[in-house]
């Protein structure tokens, strides 16, 4: 019988030094995204989608709704399709895109692997409505998809009071 053999001191040593590597790799420390991602790693975390940029921006007159954008990746090998949205605080949340001043309900949206969809300002947002009154500017919520398949995605938004030229389109265009 050969005596058991122990893997080469060398190999470890090389591991080593190769994790030591990794763990020195430069990346920006600030970045919003890095943090944006960080929380993804919870139960609501399906797997193969990365979502990023969460913000809710409060409508300026209180009791209209608010509008929330984020960005999603599906880095998945199968496509998923975005079915729902629930906003943490809200009373109702609806997918919306904008079309040439006025906006459509979106039902579902399927993401192909290797894409990203982005919500953002004049293009595809999620409105929200019934707002708590504990959604403040500078304060935190939170965005859940839910997909086709019942899986979830939670992610954090940081709450901003409409601001930007951009966010201005929001205003008029609901009840
Ligand atoms: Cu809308």
């Amino acid at each position: 019988m050969p005596a058991v053999k122990f893997a080469p001191p060398i190999a470890l040593l090389a591991s080593v030094a190769m994790f030591a590597a990794l763990g020195g790799c430069g990346k920006e420390p600030d970045s919003p995204t890095e943090s944006n991602e960080a929380t993804l790693s919870g139960p609501d975390a399906k797997p193969g989608l990365a979502a990023s940029d969460g913000k809710l921006v409060l409508p300026v007159i209180a009791g209209r709704p608010a509008a929330v954008y984020f960005t999603v990746r599906n880095d998945g090998a199968e496509p998923v399709t975005l079915a729902g949205v629930h906003v943490s605080g809200a009373g109702k949340a609806e997918m919306h895109e904008s079309k040439g001043g006025s906006m459509a309900a979106v039902a579902s949206l399927p993401i192909d692997p290797g894409a990203s969809v982005v919500f953002a300002p004049g293009g595809l947002h999620v409105m929200v409505f019934e707002l708590a009154d504990t959604l403040k500017p500078g304060g935190n919520a939170e965005l859940t998809l839910t997909f086709s398949d019942g899986d979830k995605l939670s992610m954090p938004l940081r709450v901003e009071a409409m601001g930007g030229s951009g966010d201005h389109d929001m205003e008029g265009m609901h009840h």
